[in-house]
């Protein structure tokens, strides 16, 4: 046995009668699917069936057996739309998917949802339909790929060499995150990535000529891909031997094939009518006659299944990784349980230690700094601990500060190496870092997490909404929230970022007022599993907040100052409930109350999300139900009622142009507005 990679068996290559039946059977089950449903898109599958055969017939190295194999080659739907595609596969190749599933296309609880769900149907690699984020996630993939090879591979050991199989479509490549993450594809050589492009001229409003008139394949080369352009994307032959062109590449490759939507229905063909409509029974029956398949819907004959079945293939080929991947561990037995504990997620042993020791740290210091700079001190310690933490920037580094002293600059050299580096300049490009990011997570090896401004965080939205779908550990740095940030003005003065961040189900933001909250943030996104977190910091800096217990702030909110603390021995009259900046406020405002005789309760709360995931009893006994609550936080007040507060002192309306201190006056975020306010709400 070699102890390097070997090309894998596949099966030898269909004759013409053979291909034509493995498309078809693709053509059958996405149209009848839709057909059941009454909804869904039969023109790409039917359109991109031949494509399909190529690729997963001849070139894909997968095991249906084992969707979740370390080394397999990953696949992307980015024309999400075309599920179908991608359910047929999985299914005629023998994955966990039978053929109920197929005629449950798009029920409820089906594994067969109208696009793909990664996490849901065994071999879904990636949650498609937002055009555009499929592409851009599979440029992770294959940078993560890229990174994990350099990192583990030793000379005769490649236990990290597989490549990244894209699919899309006119759309993903009118979206402009595939102009973001194609042009960081590029920049990178990632020449393990390939994509094939639907080109059929179609989109839902027609003939694409009059709003997509784009040069693709020059596009593609400006970004230093290798562009295969003018395929028959209906000759298999040709296809497949574009793929194999391309996987000798040292760029990724583009593969433009000239196809028909919805081909093989004889009236709708060509038309963007089959984009996205039922063909309707007649059609069907036409179709079924013009493509000479007699069978009834969703009966598919034995020697398709046989054609088209991977496991054999499969298996064998996972044995040959598992094989080659015992010879390494048995050469370097440290370096294969890193890589293992790596793609499992796990964090080290030694972990938990390094989180509170943090913590602590931050604590003892107690030092006055912006929070941005109490993420970098956390993040200090943090990436030195975990070589998985995979840091970026959208152009920002030096004000995000997400660079640490472990973390040097990614580069590749020409030859497309990599330098080892674990910071990435992903140049100005939000969304596109963003959905590289998930991409980056769904490949396993790595906890990647980037930076910009908070006010930016719209560009990257609906990438932080698919990693929240997808359960993903990304963490989203976001720095310079609010007025804090002063004279760049109100374009750049996030106001209601923090509130609609927090409305993303299965997203925990944090927004920490000093070093120890935020170390603690940070912790808890590294060990967040199944969620991605977003850290709202600050630009300016804030003050330490001394705290009688550190463990608490782990949940989202808690008692930070009582009465007590300063000098009063009666019962709270009032909770003031602030975050981040508006902490250090709120502890002034209850000092100059307390002058006045009127108890206070301080609670910090650095994450609502978090906070309400807790007890019913722990949050009564942190917002108790006889005392007024009051909110401070310098952004909109709609998410703070829902905590029955009697005032918020926030910001309704956009910021404005002019120096920090002059803002928090001009806007009420002093310590007399916020006494004001309790005294208003009690009336005293
Ligand atoms: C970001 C985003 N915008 C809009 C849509 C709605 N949509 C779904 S498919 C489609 C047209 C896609 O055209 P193309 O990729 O060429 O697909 P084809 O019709 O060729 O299958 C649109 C606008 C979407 N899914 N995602
Ligand atoms: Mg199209």
């Amino acid at each position: 046995m070699s102890a390097t990679a070997p090309p894998s068996a596949m099966p030898s290559p269909a004759r013409p009668g053979q291909t034509a039946l493995m498309a078809n059977a693709i053509r059958a089950l996405a149209m009848d699917a839709v057909q059941q449903a009454n909804s869904g898109h039969p023109g790409a599958p039917m359109g991109m069936a031949e494509i399909a055969v190529a690729l997963w017939g001849r070139h894909l190295r997968h095991n249906p057996a084992h969707p979740q194999w370390a080394d397999r080659d990953r696949f992307v739907l980015s024309n999400g739309h075309g599920s179908m595609l991608l359910y047929a596969l999985l299914h005629l190749s023998g994955y966990d998917l039978a053929v109920s599933e197929l005629r449950n296309f798009r029920q409820l609880h089906s594994k067969t949802p109208g696009h793909p769900e990664s996490g849901l149907t065994p071999g879904v690699e990636t949650t498609t339909g937002p055009l555009g984020q499929g592409v851009s996630n599979a440029v992770g993939m294959a940078l993560a790929e890229k990174l994990l090879a350099k990192e583990f591979n030793r000379d005769g050991h490649e236990v990290v060499g597989h490549h990244t199989y894209v699919f899309l479509g006119d759309g993903c490549l009118m979206e402009g995150i595939s102009h973001e993450a194609c042009a960081l594809a590029g920049a990178w050589r990632l020449s393990k990535l390939v994509a094939l492009y639907d080109d059929n001229g179609i989109s839902i409003d027609g003939q694409v000529g009059p709003w997509f008139a784009d040069d693709t394949p020059k596009r593609f080369e400006s970004y230093g891909w290798n562009v295969i352009a003018g395929v028959d994307g209906h000759d298999v032959d040709a296809v497949d031997a574009a793929i194999a062109r391309a996987k000798t590449a040292t760029q990724p490759t583009l593969i433009c094939c000239k196809t028909t939507i919805g081909k093989g229905s004889p009236n709708r063909a060509g038309t963007a009518k089959a984009h996205g409509e039922a063909l309707g029974a007649d059609e069907i029956k036409l179709t079924r006659a013009a493509l000479g398949w007699p069978h009834e819907p969703f009966v598919i004959p034995e020697d398709a299944y046989t054609l088209w079945d991977a496991k054999a293939v499969g298996t064998a080929s996972e044995a040959d990784w598992d094989a080659r991947f015992a010879l390494y561990r048995a050469a370097f037995p440290d370096l294969a349980a890193e890589f293992t504990r790596r793609m499992r997620g796990d964090l080290p042993a030694n972990w938990a230690q390094t989180a509170v020791d943090a913590a602590v740290a931050a604590h003892t210091k107690a030092e006055t700094v912006a929070s941005r700079k109490a993420s970098q001190l956390a993040l200090e310690a943090f990436t030195q601990a975990l070589p998985e933490l995979l840091g970026g920037s959208a152009d920002l580094t030096g004000s995000n500060l997400t660079n640490t002293s472990s973390t040097p600059a990614l580069r590749m050299a020409a030859n497309g190496s990599p330098n080892g580096g674990r910071h990435i300049n992903y140049g100005v490009r939000e969304f596109g870092m963003a959905a590289v990011m998930n991409g980056v997570a769904l490949h396993g090896g790595f906890i990647p997490y980037g930076g910009t401004f908070l006010t930016f965080s719209d560009y990257s939205r609906n990438a932080i909404r698919m990693a929240a779908l997808m359960k993903l550990r990304v963490v989203h740095v976001f720095t310079h929230d609010s007025i804090g940030l002063g004279e760049d003005g109100p374009t750049h003065q996030s106001v209601e970022h923090a509130a609609s961040l927090r409305l993303i189900p299965g997203l925990d933001v944090w927004r920490p007022c000093d070093t120890a909250e935020t170390a603690v943030a940070w912790a808890c996104a590294i060990e967040s599993k199944s969620r991605p977190s977003a850290l709202l910091l600050s630009r300016q800096n804030l003050p330490y907040a001394p705290k009688a217990r550190l463990d608490e702030i782990a949940k989202g909110g808690y008692v930070l100052a009582e009465p007590s603390e300063v000098g009063l021995s009666k019962k709270a009259q009032a909770v003031i409930i602030a975050t981040g900046s508006e902490v250090a406020l709120a502890l002034h405002a209850q000092q100059q109350l307390a002058i006045l005789g009127i108890a206070v309760r301080v609670v910090s709360m650095p994450s609502t999300n978090v906070f309400d995931r807790q007890s019913a009893a722990y949050k009564a006994s942190v917002l108790p139900a006889n005392a007024p609550r009051i909110a401070v936080e310098m952004g909109v007040t709609d998410g703070w009622w829902k905590y029955g507060c009697a005032a918020v002192v926030g910001i309704d309306s956009y910021g404005e142009s002019a120096p920090a201190p002059v803002l928090f006056k001009h806007f009420g975020f002093t310590a007399d507005n916020v006494a004001a306010t309790v005294r208003a709400v009690l009336g005293r």
